[in-house]
Parts: structure tokens; sequence; C-alpha cells
């Protein structure tokens, strides 16, 4: 995205594979991608909470109360802690290195965060209870759209791809009966949905929820 201001992210995993080490050579102020630059005036940021708050205020996806506001960033740190624990049972033995060197413990790990009862469970479940705890209106917050249903639908979304298998169990159908129709809300909204459709939106990697 680029004009009027509007940052342009440099580094938020393009289609093409960018090794971190390349990303991180241009943004050396920063641990780890994604990193958001405005390149009309040099300012740079990194950590996924922070960058969807910075760009929920510019885009009018944040809440309007200053409850609400802390609650958007509770839901998308919680989203963002989803992400790390269901990229972990992919890299049980060296978290920084490929899947692909450690599949057998993997796959031993994956097992045991899917199984009745498990990690993810536990996590579909609590987010089960923020949507049925909606205060009213379609979305978290009500009938607008705002980061925090931005970071909970992706994370479902990448939980749902990457663990196609465990999702479709009848097990979980009282899960599903709650989230998927959430997610089909976001999938319906008029941006978000088309940016969705777009082809430009990286494939799940499939071995790491990202
Ligand atoms: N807490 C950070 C995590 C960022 C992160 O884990 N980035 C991955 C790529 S998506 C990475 O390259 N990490 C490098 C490292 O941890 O050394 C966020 O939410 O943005």
């Amino acid at each position: 995205m680029q004009g009027d201001g509007i940052p342009e992210i440099i580094a938020a995993y393009p289609k093409e594979p960018t090794p971190v080490a390349t990303i991180l050579a241009k943004t050396p102020k920063h641990f780890a991608p994604p990193i958001l630059r405005n390149t009309a005036t040099g300012f740079e940021l990194s950590q996924t909470p922070a960058i969807l708050e910075y760009l929920g205020e510019k885009f009018g996806l944040v809440p309007h109360s200053p409850e609400d506001k802390a609650r958007a960033q509770q839901v998308t740190l919680s989203a963002c802690d989803f992400l790390a624990d269901g990229r972990a049972p992919f890299h049980p033995v060296k978290p920084t290195e490929s899947y692909s060197v450690q599949m057998d413990e993997a796959k031993v790990a994956v097992a045991e965060f899917v199984k009745d009862g498990g990690r993810l469970d536990r996590w579909l479940a609590h987010f089960v209870t923020l949507i049925d705890n909606r205060p009213g209106g379609r979305y978290l917050f009500g009938d607008t759209t705002t980061y925090a249903d931005c970071a909970l639908f992706h994370v479902l979304d990448a939980a749902m791809s990457q663990f196609p298998d465990a999702w479709d169990e009848p097990s979980r159908e009282k899960l599903r009966a709650t989230l998927e129709p959430y997610m089909k809300l976001i999938t319906m909204h008029v941006t978000l949905g088309a940016y969705l459709k777009a082809d430009d939106r990286a494939p799940w990697a499939g071995d790491s929820m990202m």
C-alpha cells in the first residue's frame, strides 16, 4: 500500500519467500519481521499487535472506549500467543530451525497439540467464549469490524488450514458452530472479503500456522 501517507509494508512476508536475514539487513533496528515502513516518513514498526493497532488507528479499525481499545489489544495479543503456540509443535527441538530437520519429533508434538482436550481445544474454546460474549452487534466490539476481528479471523483461518483433520473432528462440532459463522461474517465484509479473495494473499506455509 502506498500514497497519501499510507505505509508501505516491506516485510510482511511477500509471496516470494525472503530470508529473515535479508529482511533484517534492511531494517537493523528490529528483532524480527513483520516490519512496517512508511516510505514517506521513514517511520518503522515491528511486533504484530503494535502494527495492527497503528494501522487500526489509521484505517478506522479501533473501537471507541478506552476499555474496548484495551480489550482489542488483549484479543490481539491472545491471537498472537495462539499463533506462537500452534507454531511451536512444528519446531519442537530447534525452535529457530526448519520443520524439515525435526519432522519426526514434530509429528508427536502436533498430535499432542491437537489431541482431544489439548492446547488447541483450550484456545478454540477461549475464542468461542469471546465470540459468544460479544456485547451486541456482529463483530467483537459491535457493528463495525476492528483490527482485533482481523487478528482473530487470521489465526482461526491459520488453524483451520494447518490442522484440517483436527478442525473437522466430530468432537469439535460445537466449537465450529460458533467459530465458522463468525469467520464467514469476516469473509463477507466488503474490504476484508475482497482482500481474502485477492491473489496477493500469501498461501499458508503448511508447517507453522504462518
Ligand atoms: N512477536 C513477533 C514475532 C515475530 C516473529 O516470530 N517473526 C518470525 C517470522 S514471522 C521471525 O522471523 N523470527 C525470527 C526470530 O525469532 O529470530 C510479532 O508478533 O511480530
